[in-house]
């Protein structure tokens, strides 16, 4: 009965796979400290003369890839700020979709179609609220126990599902499974990005952490459902833990494709090596979306990992440089033909730590790096690898 679970493709499959900037496979070059990363799509090699600076040796991949994917009618954006401000902000907006609001203080909004509640705290009071909007007419309801929002060919969904009395591998499979078929039901079957929250990440469930069985009940149901066309399917995304017992994700997604890109600096999730767990983190590093007039892009958590390993235990800001540094590196490989923000100009970026008091310390510098009039959602949360202080994921464009 258990489903398999693949290990990387070969380059072949890789290679046969559209629509990606690229892959980044470690290449059996790895030494200790340095990587030979290649994207399988266009053969560019990247090396590391040292862990510390990965830089692309040839240059970005070409464009076309890039190119194809039929805009969207619809035009999707969001607003985060205090519930205040988000309040006031409602009244100019006539396509309401959702309000994410963080921590316990949350409060629903009326007339909005979707409230969600993520169980992290906000740091030092907020801002703690987000409104996802669109134009025209929004639709609601519910499929597969997932409720969404759908404005045209866009959706954003939410489920909450119970652990039960089952290992997490169960639920996450069955939460990805439901969010699957409800999406071929409405007719959005590309997930563009993915939001992952449940509790105790990195505790021991019977002998596996809890993290590792998340990702191998979500490769399960991705394999399930796109078969062999998984790679080029996997959405960005964020996991982290709350102290919450729901398993809660939500998304977006939409009728026509994105673009899902990979990082330079790091082996691709997909391609992790089995010491980080049997089945493969199942996502990308960052989508872009080319909406009705807007493009998007929606960055996928993003931490100290370079090749595919954890730098700089216990040192919060070289951890914070080096995220900045992977989030430079990404933008600076997208072409210039997709029109795409620069890194310095979110909607929001999102900040989790692991510690609370870390927070003032990685918001001075992402401040300084990444646009000091960026608005900053700084959430506490725990990091899917235990020696991982922070995380930073963000929404560009629209
Ligand atoms: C990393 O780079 C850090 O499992 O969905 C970042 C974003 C991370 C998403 C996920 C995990 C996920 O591997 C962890």
């Amino acid at each position: 009965m258990a489903t398999k679970i693949s290990g990387p493709p070969s380059r072949q499959e890789f290679e046969a796979q559209p629509g990606r900037l690229s892959h980044f496979c470690c290449s059996l070059a790895e030494t200790y400290g340095k990587y030979n990363l290649t994207s399988s799509r266009t053969g560019t090699v990247y090396s590391s003369s040292s862990s510390e600076s990965l830089q692309p040796r040839a240059s970005a991949p070409d464009d076309s890839v890039l190119t194809g994917a039929a805009a969207s009618r619809a035009q999707i954006g969001v607003f985060a700020g205090h519930r205040d401000e988000v309040r006031a902000r409602l009244d100019a907006i006539s396509a309401p979709m959702a309000v994410i609001s963080y921590g316990s203080n949350a409060e629903a909004f009326d007339g909005v179609p979707l409230n969600i509640c993520v169980p992290l705290e906000p740091v030092a009071g907020g801002p703690e609220t987000e409104i996802w909007y669109a134009q025209g007419k929004v639709t609601t309801g519910t499929s597969h126990g997932v409720a969404y929002a759908q404005a045209d060919d866009a959706v954003i969904g939410y489920l909450s599902l119970a652990q039960g009395n089952e290992t997490l591998e169960g639920t996450a499979q069955r939460a990805y499974a439901q969010i699957l078929s409800a999406l071929d039901e409405v007719g959005c079957p590309h997930l563009l990005r993915v939001w992952n929250y449940f509790s105790a990440i990195n505790a021991d469930e019977q002998g596996m952490e809890r993290y590792q069985r998340f990702c191998v009940g979500r490769h399960r149901a991705f394999e399930h459902h796109y078969r062999n066309r998984m790679i080029e399917r996997l959405p960005a995304a964020s996991a982290i833990g709350t102290s919450d017992s729901e398993l809660i994700v939500y998304f977006i997604a939409s009728r026509n494709p994105g673009q899902h890109l990979e990082n330079p600096r790091q082996v691709s999730a997909y391609c992790y090596p089995k010491e980080y767990g049997p089945a493969s983190p199942t996502f990308s590093r960052a989508t872009v979306k080319h909406w009705a007039r807007v493009p998007a892009l929606y960055l996928s958590g993003t931490a100290s990992v370079v090749g595919h390993k954890s730098l700089h235990a216990n040192d919060l800001e070289a951890q914070t440089r080096e995220t900045i540094s992977n989030i430079r590196a990404l933008f600076a490989a997208i072409p210039p033909a997709q029109r795409v923000p620069n890194e310095k100009t979110a909607r929001v970026l999102k900040i989790y730590v692991r510690n609370v008091s870390d927070m003032d310390a990685v918001r001075a510098l992402v401040s300084s790096e990444l646009g000091d009039s960026v608005t900053l959602l700084t959430l506490q949360g725990d990091i899917c690898r235990r020696e991982l202080l922070l995380e930073i994921e963000g929404v560009y464009g629209a």
